[in-house]
């Protein structure tokens, strides 16, 4: 089912149209609304009325998350708090996190571009949707829930978490669709089974899986263990949370909602556009948001675009699965980890030194693991064990207050972890995905 035949299959010289009359309005509407952006205009020594069509775009300049961070909390808001009705954050390269707002009509944006992944996914109106992505200030929860209420599914508000009260849920009301990460998708199916259910006559028929990256493999396991097709969802808060792209049965690429969130994909060194299904950074403009509009926003993402149409009949560009980061971000749990943040973490804490090292490992079906090794400078490994436990046990708590992940710290000598010449190596990633 498509559930905006008008805008998901609209014919590709029309939707450019839409899109340059989108461009037009936005770029008058943030210079107009949005100091920060005014200046950044200025600087570019470019006028919102030199932008005419949607080729223009690249006459703009591009917005980092380091636009976010400096202008934090509300530098690029284009609209009055008091038309903002929900917040959300994300994780910050180091101490701020990211804020993204919402006005009433960027929330009947995201539920409308979250109907439409589940609609793309296979959803029906009349489905239940077993809703696993954590609800708070992730966009993962209450995103699927606006696009499930939207199309008129039956949501069920699971969150994360607690398995065995997800697996019962799944027993007694037979949802069809289950939304969560795809890691939590296996570790899910251990536990069934270690509770006597065979995952295999599980109800869930379509999976809406993403947050995190994962492998054709991963799908494949997923897809034979539980018996249902496993489909790929991608989206940041930035943007607008999840809703960005969503991958149809045919599982040849995420549609790009591109009369909404227009991509291009760019040498993230050069800044400029790469060939047609070249790998790139993933770049996206927001066409209608109202509350933070972003302009070119870099994702660090790294994509292929293919602009083809596809089978299923919609003619929105389809985007790889995400094939890794320009930065060295990593995702945990669904959980985005900077190791900035955790440098940011022990340069407040006496004792430690800024040399460290994040190991990330994954055992078959369990969730992931984090270890964070932190080196103490000498005098405070001379120290009593107690001394060393206690330093311990508040580094643990300030990444968990940070971060929002529990590690493992383990304490080692000075200058045990290894130096580089260059960029230091501050993540291991054992994870087999
Ligand atoms: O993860 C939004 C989301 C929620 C997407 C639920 C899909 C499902 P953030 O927390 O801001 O937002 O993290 C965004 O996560 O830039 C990617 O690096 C990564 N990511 C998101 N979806 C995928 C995916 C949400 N399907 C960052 N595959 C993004 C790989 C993904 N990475």
């Amino acid at each position: 089912m498509i559930w905006n035949e008008k805008y998901e299959c609209m014919p590709v010289n029309e939707l450019k149209q839409v899109q340059s009359e989108r461009l037009k309005k936005l770029a008058a509407y943030i210079y107009t609304n949005c100091s920060v952006y005014k200046d950044k205009f200025d600087k570019a020594g470019i006028k919102p009325d030199a932008i005419r069509s949607i080729d223009d775009i690249k006459k703009l300049p591009f917005t980092t998350k380091i636009d976010m961070r400096d202008n934090y909390p509300y530098g690029l808001f284009c609209k009055d708090q008091k038309e903002v009705i929900e917040i959300h954050v994300s994780s910050g390269t180091t101490g701020n996190p990211t804020l993204v707002g919402y006005t009433r009509d960027d929330i009947k944006l995201w539920s409308e571009v979250m109907a439409r992944c589940m609609a793309c996914a296979g959803a029906e109106p009349g489905d239940t949707i077993q809703n696993a992505y954590g609800y708070g200030l992730f966009t993962g929860g209450l995103g699927a829930h606006y696009g499930g209420l939207e199309m008129g599914l039956r949501v069920i508000p699971m969150s994360s978490g607690q398995t065995q009260r997800q697996l019962k849920i799944m027993q007694d009301f037979k949802p069809k669709i289950i939304s969560c990460t795809p890691s939590y998708a296996l570790y899910m199916a251990e536990e069934a089974r270690e509770m006597g259910i065979d995952p295999k006559k599980g109800s869930w028929k379509i999976g809406v899986f993403g947050a995190e990256p994962w492998s054709e493999k991963m799908r494949n396991e997923i897809e034979a263990t539980w018996n249902m097709l496993a489909t790929d969802i991608y989206g940041l808060s930035e943007i607008i949370g999840p809703g960005v792209a969503q991958e149809c049965p045919n599982k040849n690429g995420l549609h790009i909602f591109s009369d909404v969130f227009y991509p291009e994909i760019i040498d993230p060194d050069s800044g400029e556009a790469v060939a047609e299904g070249q790998d790139g950074e993933l770049v996206i403009t927001t066409l209608t948001k109202q509350a933070i509009p972003l302009i070119r926003y870099r994702t660090r993402d790294i994509v292929s675009i293919n602009y083809e149409k596809c089978k299923c009949g919609r003619t929105s560009p389809r985007i790889s699965k995400i094939k890794g980061r320009t930065d060295d971000m990593i995702v945990v749990r669904g959980i985005n980890v900077f190791p900035s943040q955790i440098e940011h973490v022990l340069l407040g804490i006496k004792g430690t030194e800024p040399h460290y090292q994040i190991i990330v490992d994954r055992q078959q079906h369990q969730l992931d693991e984090v270890e964070v090794l932190v080196e103490v400078n000498s005098k405070m490994f001379s120290d009593e064990v107690k001394q060393l436990e206690e330093l311990k046990r508040k580094i643990k708590k300030e990444i968990s207050a940070v971060l929002s992940i529990s590690a493992k710290v383990t304490l080692v000598e000075p200058k045990t972890i290894e130096r580089s010449m260059g960029k230091a190596k501050r993540v291991i990633d054992k994870r087999q995905m």
